[in-house]
């Protein structure tokens, strides 16, 4: 224990005693914050909204400097650096986009797609891994559902994004098949869990870790739409390591902003031909002497991701 004097001789160039954690849940001005021992409720200093007047100064999966101000509550003093960040771009002033970041810091985004009940949409796919390249975070598709098709379907279903250079990892929630293979995955790692409603989302994450307790409900058997019954983000530490958002949709919580010069680079097997069309704006759907196109034509680039990356140009995605 200092005295009060050399307290006073330390005077106000001394650094608090800031501790470092992840936030694990924003909530109304609220954020939990994971630190090595114990989660602390925090709020943001007053400095920090004045140097940035954004709804995104800390989200989950920040790593933040806090300051304990009584037991279990503590204040946010800075918000470190981001290693990535998964942003919703909404439209700004002047034609210029906001940015509106989601969850930071994220190592790899589970993009899940069942099977079977629903049905695979690989346009949907598509933009789910051009928002995952565009964001340089590393996809992992999630074929659950598996015991619908069987395993000779279900590889066949999503072969041609294997050769492409996508791990794909495929379960079951009912029969436990992958399972293992998922968890060896997140393990150690922030991921990021998203796909359409139904699919399995929150089944998966309580098939890998039954202590969360997540709500889980039934598609729709006529419509096959399913409802979103996941509508919080928030981190989840998981019992085998590591930390995961059950998200929904990126169309439903509008992730969905890509310039259509930026598209082309989403579809990561288009990369080796882009600069190499004649025009040098090249929108690879109409010009000449295009290099994309010529490669369909030698069948470098399948029809169907062609096909659909057209659509998004042209935006009849
Ligand atoms: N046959 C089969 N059914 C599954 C599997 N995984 C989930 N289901 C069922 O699919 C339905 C939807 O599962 P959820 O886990 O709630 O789906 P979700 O992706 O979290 O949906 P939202 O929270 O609405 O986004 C439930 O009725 C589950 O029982 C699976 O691997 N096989
Ligand atoms: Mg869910
Ligand atoms: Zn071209």
């Amino acid at each position: 224990m200092s005295t009060p004097n050399a307290e006073a001789a330390a005077g106000e160039a001394a650094a608090p005693d800031r501790i470092t954690g992840t936030v694990l849940r924003a909530q109304s001005g609220f954020y939990w914050v994971q630190t090595a021992d114990v989660l602390i409720e925090c709020k943001l200093r007053g400095k920090l909204k004045r140097t940035r007047l954004d709804t995104d100064i800390a989200v989950i999966g920040d790593e933040v400097e806090l300051t304990v101000i009584a037991p279990g509550k503590g204040a946010i003093e800075a918000v470190l650096p981001r290693r990535s960040k998964l942003a919703r771009r909404a439209a700004g002033g002047r034609g210029a986009y906001k940015e509106d970041v989601l969850v930071a810091n994220a190592d790899q985004v589970l993009l899940t797609f069942a099977c079977a009940q629903p049905e695979l949409s690989a346009r949907m796919l598509d933009r789910y891994l051009v928002i995952c390249e565009l964001s340089a975070l590393e996809a992992v598709i999630v074929a659950t559902k598996v015991d619908l098709v069987g395993e000779a379907q279900a590889r066949a279903i999503f072969a041609p994004y294997e050769r492409i250079g996508y791990p794909v990892l495929y379960v079951s929630n009912t029969t436990g098949l992958g399972l293992d293979a998922v968890r060896a995955r997140l393990a150690g790692r922030i991921s990021v869990v998203t796909g359409k409603s139904g699919v399995g989302k929150s089944s998966l994450l309580n098939a890998l870790d039954p202590t969360l307790h997540l709500v889980t409900g039934a598609v729709s058997a006529t419509l096959n739409k399913g409802r979103h019954i996941t509508t919080v983000a928030a981190l989840m530490p998981l019992a085998g390591g590591g930390y995961v958002a059950d998200t929904p949709g990126i169309r439903e919580i509008g992730l969905w902003q890509v310039p259509p010069a930026d598209l082309a680079w989403g579809y990561r097997e288009l990369r080796p031909f882009l600069g190499a069309c004649y025009f040098a704006g090249c929108s690879h759907v109409h010009e000449p002497d295009c290099a994309v196109r010529d490669a369909v034509k030698r069948g470098q680039i399948t029809a169907e991701r062609y096909d659909s990356y057209v659509r998004l140009r042209t935006e009849e995605g």
